[in-house]
């Protein structure tokens, strides 16, 4: 069975496609799906892809994923900017995290530039569009194809004779 990652989308990324395309494209939510799943086929991963206009519903999306998902890939929209209630539950759940952003928040207003987001995240992706959503799946893909966390009992090989540091 493949490796199942969940990717979160938070308020308002529902009405993507059908207002502000200069800022955030022409893509529908939908499209952004479908790009995943695609992605996740090549990779071999299993896209578990959702979105939710409610901090409590995502809170409790990134609870139950601890122990069952290999990853999260998560655009928190506005949240980013706000939530220590997402960054608690992201770092609760011990997984690997990506943050991802349609838009360069840098070029933004100066209150989308600070992330809460970014603590919990390994990276963070922002202004290439749905494009970044499929740069951060790759990424995530050689995340959970990582060595286990366990570190090995192997001893480190000795350096050949002439070239040992002091
Ligand atoms: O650039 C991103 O992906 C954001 O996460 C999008 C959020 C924004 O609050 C973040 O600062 C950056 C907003 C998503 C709302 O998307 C809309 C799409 C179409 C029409 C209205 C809102």
């Amino acid at each position: 069975m493949p490796q199942s990652v969940l990717v979160l989308n938070g308020p308002n990324l529902n009405l993507l496609g059908s207002r502000e395309p200069e800022i955030y494209g022409r893509e529908t939510l939908a499209d952004i799906a479908a790009l995943c799943r695609d992605a996740g086929k090549r990779l071999g991963l299993a896209i578990d892809f959702r979105q939710s206009n409610s901090e409590a519903e995502l809170v409790g999306w990134i609870q139950e994923a601890r122990g069952k998902k290999a990853g999260i890939l998560i655009n928190a929209g506005a949240l980013t900017h706000t939530s220590i209630s997402l960054l608690d539950a992201l770092l609760a759940s011990e997984l690997p995290v990506l943050e991802v952003h349609l838009s360069n928040l840098f070029r933004r207003e100066d209150f989308r530039h600070h992330s809460y987001v970014s603590r919990a995240a390994r990276g963070m992706i922002c202004g290439l569009g749905s494009q970044g959503y499929v740069l951060a799946l790759e990424a995530m893909a050689r995340i959970v194809g990582e060595a286990p966390a366990t570190p090995s009992k192997a001893k480190p090989k000795t350096p050949p004779k002439g070239k040992r540091t002091k």
